[in-house]
C-alpha cells in the first residue's frame, strides 16, 4: 500500500490579517508536503481558518460588520494569499463549514454520553487573547505571558470536559512514545504541565452572552467555541466519520504549531481524543517564533510583518527559501530585511543561479546548446549526491529543514568548485571531450539539486529544469534523483538571471518602503477596551522622542537615488544634513525655505553613502505624502511638545 502523509497547520484566527509568522507555518507544511508527495506518499495538506468565539465576535463588532459577513471577508484573505506563496493545500477548511459544525456535534455527543461532559460552574482568569483560563502559577507578574495582558475573572454556569481524568493516561502515553511530542524541550514543557493537577476544561458559554460559536446540540442555551471547536478541524478535513479512509491519514498524522499552543494541543487535544474513543494522532511539531526587532511577529505585538510587499520585492520563492533556510524549528528566529536579502544575493543569486547561467552559457558556446556526453564513470560530486539522497528522508522525518537545505547549497557550491578547478572553457581547447563531461557533470548535479530543491522553490526550479530540457510531470524523488537521467543531446537553453540580485544601495532606498508597507496599517475603527490596552504607550515613552521645527536651506537630488533628497536643515545654532524619501512629492526648489519638523534624536543612517541626520515628519496615505508644518511663524530649533 502506498504510504500515507498528513500535514496541518493551526487554523487562524480571523480577527487579523495573514502576517509572516502565519505565513511561516503554512510554508514549512506546504514545503513538507511537497517532499513527500516527492517521496512518492499519499499526501493530504490542511489549513484554514478559526472563525467563533469571542474576539472573532468582538473584531466583528469592532468594524461593523456581522460576525458571518466580517469572517467571510477575512477568510478570504488568508484563502487568496496562500496560492500567492505557492501554498496549495488540499483543503482549506473554515470552523463554520457545515461538515465541521456536524463532526463537532458527533463527538460533543460521543463525550457527552460516555459522561466525560457535565454541567458546573466555575470562575477562574481567562485570557481573551489565548481564549483559555490560565492558572495563577502560569501567569508571569500576574500577566498572560504571550499578550502581556491581565486576564479577566470569569464566573458562571457551564459545560465542562473532564480532562483530569485522563491525566495519568497522558503522562504514561507520552513517556512511552518518545516521539509523540517533538522537539524535546516541548515534550518536556509538556510533562510539566501534567506534574500541577489538570482541571477540567470549560467547553461552553451561555447564548446570552456569546452566540458566536457552535450550538450544544444537548442544551440550546449553550454554544462551544474556540478550542472544542477549533481542535475538532483536524478530524473535519480528513472526513471523519464518514469516509472509509480517514484513518489511513490519521496514522501519519503531523501536527504543525507555533509555541504559543503547545497546551491546547499537548494537553486538551489528546484527551479529548481518548474520551471521544479515537486513537491519540501520531505527531505534533512545535516551532518557535519569527522576530522582528527584538519582538514576536504578530497581530497584538504590534510588528505584523505583511508577505505581499515582501514578495514584491524579493519574489515568492526567495521569501520561502529564507523562511525555510532561516529558522531551526523548535528555536526562536530572527526576522531581517538584511539577512532575507544575504540569502538571495549570495545562495540564491551567486551560487545557485550563477552555476546555471555559466552552465548554460559553456554548453551554448561549446556545445552548440545541447548537453555533452556523461563520462563513463561518475567524478566525485556524485558521492555527495549518493549520500544526500540517502539522508534527506530522515533529515525530513527530524523537521531539520534547515540542514537539508544547506547541504544541498553545498553540492552546488561544490559544482562551482569543480568547475573552477577543471575550467573546462580552457580545457575544450586541448580536451573537447573531457571538457563535455566536466560540463554534464555539473548540469547533471544542477539538475539533482534542482529536485532537491523543488518543495522548497517550486517556481524556479521548475523554470530551471525547464531551461535544461527536463519535463516535470510526475515528478519522483527516487527516479528523478538517480544519475545519469540527463540524456546527451538534450537542448539546454539560456536566458537571464535566475534570481536577479538587489544590490546593497538599492535595499537601502528600498528598506522603508518595504517595512512601511509591511506594518499594518493603525486600526482607525473602534478598538476593543483588549485591544487598546495593548496600543497604549505611557507619557515617558513618547517623551523620549525628540521632535523640533527645522528650516529648510538647501535641497537637491541624489544620483541614480530617483526617490530621495538630501537636504540641509537649519535647527536653531545647528545645521544638519537629511536624505529623505520625498522626491517623488516636492520638487528641490519648493523645499528652499519651508518650516518642517524633524526628529533630532535619531540615530545617524548612511543611505546611498550620504548621512542622514533625522527624520521629517510627513503625513502619508496611498500615493500622497505631504511634510508637516506648523501654522505660526515660530524661529527654527523651536521643541515640538
Ligand atoms: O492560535 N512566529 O490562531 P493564530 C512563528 N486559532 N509562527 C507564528 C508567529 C510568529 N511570530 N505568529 C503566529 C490560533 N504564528 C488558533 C489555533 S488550531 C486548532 C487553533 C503561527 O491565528 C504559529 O503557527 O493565533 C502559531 O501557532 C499560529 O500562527 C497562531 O495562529
Amino acid at each position: 500500500m502506498t504510504q500515507t502523509f498528513y500535514i496541518t497547520t493551526p487554523i487562524y484566527y480571523v480577527n487579523a490579517e495573514p502576517h509572516i509568522g502565519t505565513s511561516y507555518t503554512t510554508i514549512l507544511a506546504d514545503t513538507l508536503a511537497r517532499y513527500h508527495r516527492l517521496l512518492g506518499r499519499s499526501t493530504f495538506f490542511l489549513t484554514g481558518t478559526d472563525e467563533h468565539g469571542d474576539k472573532i465576535a468582538r473584531s466583528a463588532a469592532a468594524t461593523g460588520e456581522t460576525p458571518q459577513a466580517f469572517v467571510d471577508r477575512i477568510s478570504g484573505k488568508f484563502r487568496q494569499l496562500w496560492p500567492q506563496l505557492h501554498v496549495h493545500p488540499d483543503r482549506f477548511i473554515r470552523t463554520t463549514d457545515a461538515d465541521h459544525i456536524r463532526t463537532v456535534h458527533h463527538i460533543l455527543r460521543k463525550v457527552y454520553d460516555a459522561g466525560d461532559i457535565y454541567f458546573g460552574e466555575y470562575g477562574g482568569l481567562y485570557c481573551l487573547g489565548c481564549e483559555r483560563f490560565y492558572t495563577e502559577k502560569e501567569l508571569v507578574d500576574g500577566l498572560c505571558p504571550d499578550h502581556k495582558v491581565a486576564p479577566e475573572f470569569i464566573e458562571e454556569k457551564n459545560y465542562f470536559f473532564r480532562m483530569s481524568k485522563y491525566q495519568e493516561w497522558l503522562g504514561n502515553y507520552i513517556a512511552d512514545h518518545p516521539d509523540f511530542i517533538r522537539p524535546e524541550r516541548y515534550r518536556n514543557e509538556v510533562l510539566g504541565f501534567l506534574r500541577e493537577p489538570l482541571e477540567d476544561l470549560c467547553i461552553s458559554r451561555p447564548t446570552s452572552r456569546l452566540s458566536w460559536g457552535v450550538p450544544i446540540p444537548f442544551d440550546d442555551k449553550y454554544v462551544t467555541y474556540v478550542w472544542f471547536d477549533a481542535l475538532i478541524n483536524y478530524l473535519t478535513g480528513i472526513g471523519y466519520p464518514d469516509e472509509s479512509n480517514w484513518q489511513d491519514y490519521w496514522a501519519r498524522t503531523e501536527h504543525l504549531i507555533g509555541k504559543d499552543i503547545l497546551k491546547p494541543h499537548g494537553v486538551y487535544w489528546p484527551t479529548m481524543l481518548k474520551a471521544a474513543g479515537i486513537p491519540p494522532f501520531a505527531h505534533l511539531t512545535v516551532h518557535g517564533y519569527w522576530n522582528f526587532e527584538d519582538t514576536k511577529i504578530s497581530k497584538s505585538h504590534g510588528t505584523p510583518l505583511a508577505p505581499l510587499p515582501l514578495v514584491k520585492v524579493f519574489g515568492t520563492d526567495a521569501l520561502r527559501y529564507f523562511l525555510m533556510r532561516d529558522m531551526v524549528v523548535g528555536l526562536d528566529a530572527k526576522f531581517s530585511i538584511a539577512s532575507l536579502a544575504n540569502r538571495l544575493n549570495s545562495d540564491l543569486a551567486n551560487d545557485f543561479g550563477n552555476l546555471l547561467s555559466r552552465l548554460t552559457k559553456l554548453t551554448s558556446a561549446h556545445f552548440d546548446g545541447k548537453a555533452p556526453e556523461a563520462p563513463e564513470k561518475p567524478g566525485p560530486l556524485m558521492t555527495q549526491i549518493a549520500s544526500l539522497t540517502e539522508r534527506i528522508p530522515e533529515e525530513l522525518s527530524e523537521f531539520r529543514l534547515h540542514n537539508v537545505i544547506e547541504e544541498i547549497l553545498q553540492l552546488i557550491r561544490a559544482t562551482n568548485r569543480y568547475l573552477e578547478a577543471n575550467a573546462p572553457w580552457k580545457l575544450v581547447k586541448e580536451n573537447r571531450a573531457r571538457a563535455g563531461e566536466i560540463i554534464y557533470e555539473g548540469l547533471e548535479t544542477l539538475r539533482i539539486a534542482a529536485v532537491f530543491l523543488s518543495p522548497v522553490m517550486p517556481e524556479k526550479t521548475t523554470e530551471l529544469l525547464t531551461r535544461l530540457g527536463q519535463p516535470i510531470e510526475e515528478f519522483r524523488f527516487e527516479p528523478h534523483a538517480r544519475w545519469g537521467r540527463l540524456r546527451a543531446g538534450t537542448r539546454i537553453t539560456e536566458g537571464p538571471p535566475l534570481f536577479p540580485r538587489i544590490p546593497e544601495d538599492e535595499l537601502a532606498e528600498l528598506l522603508p518602503e518595504i517595512i512601511g508597507k509591511t506594518r499594518k496599517p493603525k486600526e482607525t475603527k473602534k478598538v476593543s477596551a483588549e485591544d487598546k490596552k495593548m496600543d497604549i504607550i505611557g507619557i515617558e515613552d513618547f517623551s523620549r522622542v525628540q521632535l523640533k521645527v527645522a528650516r529648510v536651506l538647501s535641497a537637491e537630488p541624489i544620483p541614480k537615488a530617483n526617490k530621495l533628497l538630501k537636504l540641509r536643515v537649519e535647527i536653531g545654532d545647528e545645521t544638519r544634513q537629511i536624505i529623505a524619501g520625498i522626491a517623488k512629492h516636492y520638487s528641490p526648489e519648493s523645499l528652499i525655505g519651508k518650516t518642517v519638523i524633524v526628529v533630532t534624536n535619531l540615530k545617524p543612517v548612511k543611505l546611498r553613502g550620504e548621512e542622514s541626520q533625522g527624520m521629517l515628519l510627513a503625513a502619508s496615505s496611498d500615493d500622497e505624502l505631504s511634510l508637516i508644518t506648523i501654522d505660526k511663524e515660530i524661529p527654527s530649533g523651536a521643541s515640538i511638545s
